[in-house]
């Protein structure tokens, strides 16, 4: 490690003062204007990660969800998976150590990780659509290269498919194509598969209105559209040419406001979708002919794909260990529905796909969405070798259902939830089902819910435990919280600090809308009151 080389380009990429950042949710994420020293450092930590596992390590530049002017940055793993939590803890002491001390906190990691700094290291490099990000990526780069890394940069993708491509290249190839045209053809190759499989709903070519958030996914949509039309067509709005990324827009904007986005225009019962700013996460909705707006979330999804993935491996006769989960934020209706009509285990993990993706790996079929839509099936090796293998065996009806659970595996992005290969899943289940929408929606009834932010002044005073379900600092808020609850029929409440925004999450579920609403009011005051408040007192909706 040329130490020197680091100490002088670290100065390039100055920590701001007083600046302590934590390796959140889904990485590193605030103002873009804070973040090239974090982005300079991931780069360092990209290059040992990849030397300690002689593997590809993916960096993608997003802040996702969260507005314009944020970005933020996460490490990818080498089967395409979130950062392992070891090395999310060096991650959070490399952000945050001052510069004298950065020679120290690299020799701490590579001798605590026994890193061999003779090997080759590797890094790919993705961002997204943000004005910030192109800058932000090249210091990334710098990291990597002052380490004596390689790096590839595809420049901009969806963060789905920065991960396909880590997982693409760390399987030499057996997983798909290092490429953006790899993942294009692998996708539609199988969803095209399963939508001729659909032939006796008779439904031929149908059409989907995107929301892209005004972010990278409409880009890659655009570029993939002919690799599946004509069996689907779809009409992007919020497409990037005039909107700004995320703004009254997006996955995230429809599911907490629970309303359509702007600039799309929905006639009566047309299915809608909207991906968010990276397009790792998808929402489905409609509005009837009353024109009542119908949200189909990521519980929803779930149950969907699990009701399909269930009928195909009774028709094939194999009994595999299939499991759902979920977070505390999943409607309480959509467990009661997979537990009790379905008889599908479900578990609960707290907030982040990097805990549902680790839980589902346990399962022959781990099937994992959060509420907001972020989610995707995992496959075990046994499983999906057992499918293909009776794809070939079986005949009939029972072979058919075994070639389409063999075009679901492929379909489905195995290394991370993906609004675009979900969106193929859906629709191709749909067809194949002969669904509507409203067919879909009607599966069960959400049970009224809300959910609100609170500014306070330092949101890691709340601490949770039980899956995120009770809170256990500061002291009296559970307390608080219970007693509220009791106020309201069929109802429950949570609250937790956001990973991925400076805000205090809140989520509230009763009888009717208005309880629920009223309930996520009053517990958003009690957490202004015992938790810090800042900024205004929360107001009722
Ligand atoms: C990220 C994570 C999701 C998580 C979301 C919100 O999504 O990948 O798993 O649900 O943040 O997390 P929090 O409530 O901690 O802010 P995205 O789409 O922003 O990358």
């Amino acid at each position: 490690m040329d130490l020197d080389a680091i100490t002088k380009y670290s100065t390039l990429h100055a920590k701001p003062n007083g600046l302590l950042l934590q390796y959140g949710t889904a990485g590193f994420r605030t103002k873009a204007e804070h973040l090239d020293h974090v982005m300079f450092r991931m780069g360092l930590l990209a290059a040992l990660r990849s030397r300690q596992t002689k593997s590809t390590i993916g960096i993608m530049v997003t802040a996702s969800h969260n507005p314009e002017e944020d970005n933020g940055v996460k490490l990818v793993d080498p089967l395409g998976e979130m950062l392992a939590p070891t090395w999310e803890e060096h991650a959070t002491c490399l952000a945050n150590v001052e510069e004298q001390d950065m020679q120290r906190a690299l020799t701490d990691i590579s001798e605590k990780e026994a890193v061999d700094l003779l090997q080759d290291a590797f890094v790919v490099i993705g961002r997204d659509t943000r004005p910030s990000s192109e800058k932000l990526s090249q210091s990334v780069i710098h990291g990597v290269t002052v380490l004596g890394g390689q790096f590839h940069d595809y420049g901009l993708l969806t963060t789905p498919q920065l991960h396909y491509m880590v997982y693409c290249r760390n399987t030499n190839g057996q997983y798909g194509q290092a490429t953006v045209e790899g993942y294009y053809q692998k996708h539609a190759k199988a969803f095209v598969g399963l939508t001729k499989q659909a032939s006796y709903t008779g439904d031929g070519c149908r059409t989907l209105k995107v929301d892209c958030a005004n972010g990278v996914g409409a880009l890659k949509l655009r570029e993939m559209e002919h690799y599946f039309s004509p069996e689907l067509s779809v009409l992007l709005c919020n497409d990037g040419t005039k909107g700004k990324l995320n703004h009254l827009c997006g996955a995230d904007f429809v599911k907490s406001h629970q309303q359509p986005p702007e600039g799309m225009e929905m006639k009566p019962n047309e299915r809608c979708c909207s991906f968010d700013g990276d397009a790792d996460r998808i929402v489905y909705y409609y509005r009837d002919a009353d024109g009542h707006f119908h949200l189909i979330d990521g519980d929803k999804i779930a149950t969907l794909i699990s009701s399909f993935l269930k009928e195909l491996l009774l028709e094939i006769g194999e009994d595999l260990k299939v499991g759902v989960i979920q977070t505390a934020y999943a409607n309480g209706s959509s467990t009661r529905y997979l537990e009790e009509v379905m008889k599908v285990p479900v578990y609960c993990t707290k907030t982040g796909v990097k805990h549902l993706h680790h839980k589902a790996q346990e399962f022959d079929i781990g099937i994992y969405f959060e509420a907001n839509g972020h989610g995707t099936v995992l496959f075990s090796k046994v499983a999906e070798m057992k499918i293909r293998q009776l794809a070939q065996e079986l005949e009939g009806n029972k072979r058919k259902a075994a070639q389409i659970l063999e075009n679901i595996i492929d379909l489905f992005n195995q290394a991370i939830g993906d609004a675009i290969s979900d969106m193929l899943v859906i629709e191709a289940i749909l067809a194949l089902k002969g669904m509507t929408v409203q067919q879909w929606d009607a599966l069960y009834t959400d049970i009224p819910n809300r959910q609100l932010k609170v500014k306070v002044a330092d949101r890691q005073v709340i601490s949770t435990t039980d899956a995120e379900r009770q809170a256990l600092t500061p002291p009296g808020l559970q307390d608080a919280i219970d007693g509220l609850v009791k106020k309201y029929r069929l109802s429950r409440a949570f609250v937790r600090p956001s990973g991925t925004e400076d805000v205090v999450r809140v989520y509230a579920e009763a009888d009717s809308q208005e309880s629920a609403d009223s309930l996520a009011h009053e517990v958003s005051l009690a957490v202004f009151q015992l938790a810090g408040g800042v900024e205004e007192r929360p107001q009722p909706s």
